[in-house]
């Protein structure tokens, strides 16, 4: 069915009315014929409720530091955080020298009652001196987690003194969980640091060759960024640097000698995008190769930018080459898909991304949300002026930065600038809820509450989410995809990517298995209960 005002609210009124009137702006209906619609986003969740979002030590350690595969990431906190962000985002990495790849490691000052009670810089300083002597790298990270900054250790002053003592890059992240309303604050924390500490650190002042670029918010889960990474170099591309999908500080140091920024997760990462076109006049592009349609414009869209002959050629042969050898595998797979419909929830760029790769199986995304997108993942970047800036977003500060006195060069005339932004997305992102059909349920920071609700109404016949819901929604008899770590699968990005996604979702729907569920709760009565107004009796 579909859901109109009305089921909507009979929905909502099963909260008590101040949860009612927060969701209520968490959650709209497309309608295609009003000229804005707003949704309230990257606010706190109403404690109580059942998210699916991080914390910012979660969205810096994990999210954007982890992946560098050159540096050593210690985690100054109890050893539950760092057993948390290691291991369980499947961002791979190979490494041409295999001395300096940490990835494997889990590296932490396992800080204890005592460390809490009289501090734990005298720990955390010992620990940078052992890794130093075991591992021998070229750059550390440290990120404090909620304890650290709780007793006030001051990660600066030791990690400054460790530098000047080692003589390699050590940079500290204040990214104490509590920063922010989800990871999204940590992706910010981490952005500030590289530009000001890492980006241009390296002594390179030419790009390697005319078509340099660094891939910006990809994070190589499941193979992604190979695959990517496959595709631009056969056209011409000099990859410098990938940040951070099997990325290095070796590579970041350097990456500001690049002509042109794609962006492909907008939410990690599109501060810095924008203090690289402020610092070294690089321009940023927004891709997104998730989805064959998609991959092919990205393509299109870079060689427009570069504006070269040659390399506008090489794109549509290597487009047509691998359009033939795809596009029968997958026509297979689509027999299969057309005509369901799917949930697609995810962190903060792929519910919006896997839409298009859906909708070219014949799949209809029905309902679609971020845990944590900004308005302007939603709405698109010109509504960024109106967000009001909460004593939450203050927390994070924005960094400063200026042109380059040396290394500021415009890479195209601001004439060229101004009438390719006319055609592709330059320094511009406009949101997912441009592109979802009308009728279509968006929600932000969605439940678990909500997700049974509307599971119950839409029936979707997949759900692609996370780790932390799956479960409950394969007992319904749905099948689940899991859009973050794959799972244990992907590729997914690309050519390539597009066929294994093509399977995995076709396997799904053909299996028998979804018949022979009967969930515990079809046997077993449900516990009741009522919500009490105002609190309980104890508050
Ligand atoms: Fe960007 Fe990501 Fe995502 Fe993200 Fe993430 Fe992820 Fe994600 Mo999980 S950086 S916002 S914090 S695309 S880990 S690789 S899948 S929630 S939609």
């Amino acid at each position: 069915m579909a859901i109109n005002e009305k089921v909507l609210e009979e929905l909502l009124n099963q909260y008590p009315a101040k949860v009612k009137r927060n969701r209520k702006k968490h959650i709209i209906i497309k309608d295609a014929d009003l000229a804005r619609q707003e949704i309230e986003a990257n606010t706190r969740t109403i404690p109580g409720i059942i998210t699916n979002r991080h914390c910012a030590f979660a969205g810096c350690k994990g999210v954007v530091l982890g992946p560098i595969k050159d540096m050593v990431h210690i985690v100054h906190g109890p050893i539950g955080c760092a057993y948390y962000t290691w291991g369980t985002r499947r961002n791979k990495a190979k490494s041409e020298d295999p001395t300096q790849n940490f990835i494997n490691y889990c590296v932490s000052t396992d800080m204890q009652e005592s460390d809490i009670v009289f501090g734990g810089e005298k720990k955390l300083a010992r620990m940078i001196d052992e890794v130093v002597e075991i591992f021998k790298p070229n750059a550390i990270s440290v990120s404090a987690t909620c304890p650290v900054g709780l007793i006030g250790d001051d990660l600066q002053a030791v990690t400054k003194a460790a530098q000047q003592k080692h003589g390699i890059s050590i940079t500290a992240y204040n990214c104490e969980g509590y920063k922010g309303v989800s990871q999204s604050a940590g992706h910010h924390i981490a952005n500030n640091v590289w530009m000001d500490q890492i980006v241009g650190q390296g002594d390179m002042e030419e790009p390697p060759s005319k078509y340099t670029i660094n891939i910006l918010g990809e994070y190589n889960i499941g193979g992604d960024s190979w695959e990517v990474e496959r595709i631009l170099k056969e056209i011409g591309y000099t990859v410098l640097s990938v940040m951070t999908g099997d990325g290095s500080y070796e590579a970041l140091k350097n990456s500001h000698v690049a002509e042109l920024n794609l962006v492909q997760c907008h939410r990690s990462i599109n501060y810095i995008a924008e203090m690289f076109e402020t610092k070294y006049g690089t321009p940023w592009l927004k891709v997104n190769f998730i989805g064959i349609q998609s991959t092919i414009d990205s393509l299109r869209n870079m060689a427009l930018y570069f504006g070269d002959q040659d390399l506008i050629n090489k794109t549509e042969e290597v487009i047509a080459r691998e359009l033939a050898r795809v596009e029968p595998v997958i026509d297979q797979y689509k027999k299969i898909c057309q005509g369901k419909t799917a949930f697609c929830f995810v962190g903060g760029s792929r519910s919006h991304h896997y839409q298009g790769l859906f909708k070219e199986l014949g799949v209809e995304t029905v309902l679609a949300g971020y845990e944590f997108g900004h308005r302007d993942d939603y709405e698109g970047r010109e509504i960024i002026p109106e967000i009001k800036l909460d004593a939450d977003t203050k927390n994070i500060p924005d960094l400063h930065v200026t042109p380059d006195e040396r290394r500021f060069r415009l890479k195209i005339s601001p004439e060229r600038m101004e009438e390719l932004k006319k055609k592709i997305p330059l320094s511009d992102y406009k949101g997912m809820n441009i592109e979802m059909k009308d009728g279509s349920i968006i929600v932000d920071d969605l439940n678990h509450f909500e997700t049974e609700e509307f599971i119950k109404l839409l029936k979707p016949d997949i759900f692609a989410s996370g780790i932390k819901d799956k479960y409950a929604v394969q007992k319904m008899g749905i099948p689940s995809k899991q859009l973050h770590s794959y799972d244990y699968s992907g590729p997914y990005a690309g050519f390539n990517g597009a066929v294994k996604f093509a399977e995995d979702i076709a396997m799904a729907f053909a299996s028998p298995t979804w018949n022979f569920i009967t969930p515990p709760w079809k046997n077993e009565p449900l516990l009741e209960g009522t919500i009490a107004e105002g609190g309980c009796s104890a508050c």
